[in-house]
């Protein structure tokens, strides 16, 4: 069939089955948008900020398990997604990106909004794209959608040079996809897979730690039967909350710098670590030399490369976490470690999480806990710092995919966009974006974007004046020197909040003023018995965000915390002085 380059990609789209995709135009796409325009069945959202197109379509991903899809321009458009390119590259997700590109003979000239995306793109991607030949077009968006998609997940650039874009070629989408070299491996070997189950039958002190693999791959039902049968003990790192429940006997919490004790008590102590899906992450594992010292270390994971790169592992074991846990369920045994699961589960109970506070202001750790009362099925994303840290501490997960948070590359801003793209996906669920008062500042634009589309996110944001896991650091290792982390008028902390929700606090901005500038609702929260009703009145508005500025403690921190550069045994947890 006679078609235009952009033609093709839309259809490409209805093949992929995509019926979503975030975006921004501009001169070198406007061909895309030109035969969006009577593709209705292709919607496109239209973000305010290209940076806000990538996390809604990551948003989107981790939610709804598709894969995320988002346009944007060439030069700034391009430049603008690479954030959200690095942060869904490190938490493998999948994405594809499509960009527009100046015209094949302006490439290399320094033409007007010109960019090198595929040299720009190349680090912070899983492969990428630069199409220069119309008659590839329709194989490499197929490519894409396959590459993006397998093995371990990713983002996939395809860059278009807008005569591309208009060229007009008899050509077909591709049904399959061929790819020599790239063969991503499922099944795990059958011999590690015996050798693994013998050493968890046998071990005196196991310990399972799992990770975002989980998720990516689907593996919560067989897991928690593992679980039940074999009655181990269970960390996880940031990325794999909400496999297991919150609340769960078995479960210790995440391990790493802001770990339960118990949980980075766990990891120092056993004698066999049985990993699926974990990268070991520097902020997950501290000081690698005081790592599960005593440990063999069993290593389950889709993408060879992670293996054995930060901890030597004695069993490694290639492939997708779902599909080795289900030949490894049958060969487990309930296990012998009965001293060892006793003695976990008493140090749990004596180390519970404290969520009080030293000044005046709220508690974060009481107002995540009301929101998990209020939205026990909520979708929750977060931004980076202090707030992310306390919604992994003190909410109540439940299940997969309901925990959307940039763990590996840690970006402030990723959150909300996130959360925009994850309630697009799914508009029965309630999504909520636990912020902080600076990161919400990195995208607030996309407060219009949720206005216009009637998504009624839900941006809970914990104010504390300041950018405050930088002045938890400062605080503890730089002798209270808040060199430029305070976010109040002038730079200037005026004391503690003046709780008269009439008057708006002196920083800048007025959050709920400027939640209603955009035609969001805004609520000031100020004294604890306005917390849930807040939130009551946030569930009933489906029609429109809702921000609600709670006012925490200025100093309050994320307890317990493992010190940069220590091992997970010297934690300390508030309490020392
Ligand atoms: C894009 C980006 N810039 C800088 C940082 C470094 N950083 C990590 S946490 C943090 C402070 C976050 O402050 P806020 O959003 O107010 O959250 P809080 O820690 O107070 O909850 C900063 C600046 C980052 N993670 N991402």
């Amino acid at each position: 069939m006679e078609r235009t380059g952009s033609q093709l990609i839309v259809e490409a789209l209805k093949k992929e089955g995509v019926d979503l995709i975030f975006g921004y135009p501009g001169g070198a796409v406007i061909p895309i948008f030109d035969v969006l325009y009577d593709h209705p069945e292709v919607e496109l959202v239209l973000n305010r900020h290209e940076q806000g197109s990538v996390h809604a379509a990551d948003g989107y991903a981790r939610a709804t398990g598709k894969v995320g899809v988002c346009l944007a321009t060439s030069g700034p458009g391009a430049t603008n997604t690479i954030t959200g390119l690095a942060t869904a590259n490190f938490d493998s997700i999948p994405i594809v990106c499509i960009t527009g590109q100046v015209p094949r003979n302006m490439i290399g000239n320094d033409a007007f909004q010109e960019a090198d995306t595929q040299g720009l793109t190349r680090p912070v991607s899983k492969h990428n794209y630069l199409v220069t030949r119309r008659a590839d077009l329709g194989r490499v968006l197929k490519e894409a959608f396959y590459i993006a998609q397998t093995g371990r997940p990713g983002p996939v650039i395809v860059d278009i040079p807008k005569d591309v874009l208009n060229t007009i070629l008899d050509d077909e989408y591709p049904e399959e996809v061929s790819l020599r070299g790239y063969n991503p491996v499922y099944k795990g070997h059958s011999r590690q897979i015996h050798k693994a189950a013998e050493a968890l039958n046998n071990a005196q002190k196991p310990l399972f730690y799992i990770g975002g693999g989980m998720h990516l791959s689907g593996a919560q039902d067989i897991f928690r039967q593992i679980v039940d049968k074999t009655g181990i003990p269970v960390t996880s790192s940031l990325m794999g909350l909400g496999i297991l429940e919150q609340e769960d006997p078995n479960f210790l919490g995440m391990i790493g710098m802001h770990g339960t004790v118990a949980a980075n008590q766990a990891i120092t102590d056993c004698d066999l670590l049985f990993s699926i899906g974990v990268r070991f992450d520097d902020r997950a594992t501290g000081d690698l030399n005081r790592f599960a010292t005593h440990a063999d270390i069993i290593h389950i994971d889709i993408d060879p490369t992670t293996i054995s790169r930060n901890v030597a592992v004695k069993i490694p074991i290639v492939g997708d976490a779902r599909t080795v846990l289900e030949e490894v369920a049958p060969l487990l045994e309930e296990s012998k470690a009965h001293d060892w699961i006793d003695e976990i589960k008493t140090r749990k109970k004596l180390n519970p999480l404290d969520e009080s506070v030293p000044g005046p202001g709220l508690s974060p750790g009481h107002i995540i806990r009301q929101i998990g009362h209020v939205f026990p099925q909520g979708i929750i994303c977060t931004e980076v710092g202090q707030n992310q840290m306390w919604t992994a501490l003190f909410y109540p997960f439940n299940r997969t995919r309901s925990w959307l948070t940039s763990g590996g590359l840690g970006t402030m801003g990723y959150g909300f966009p996130a959360a925009l793209g994850a309630q697009a996906g799914l508009p029965d669920k309630r999504v909520i974006d636990i912020a902080g008062d600076g990161s919400i500042q990195m995208n607030i634009q996309e407060l219009a974007t949720c206005v216009d589309q009637k998504l009624p996110v839900i941006i809970a944001i914990l104010n504390n004046g300041y950018l405050g896991m930088v002045r938890q650091w400062q605080e503890l290792f730089h002798k209270k020197r808040y060199s430029h982390t305070c976010l109040t008028a002038a730079g200037q902390d005026n004391g503690p909040w003046n709780t008269d929700a009439q008057t708006p606090p002196p920083y800048h901005p007025d959050f709920v003023m400027l939640a209603k500038a955009y035609g969001a609702e805004g609520i000031r929260v100020t004294k604890e018995e306005e917390i849930i009703p807040a939130l009551e009145k946030a569930k009933s508005i489906t029609d429109r965000p809702i921000v609600i500025d709670f006012l925490i403690d200025k100093e309050a921190n994320v307890w317990p915390m493992v010190p940069p550069g220590a091992g997970l045994d010297q934690y300390i947890t508030g309490q020392e002085a």
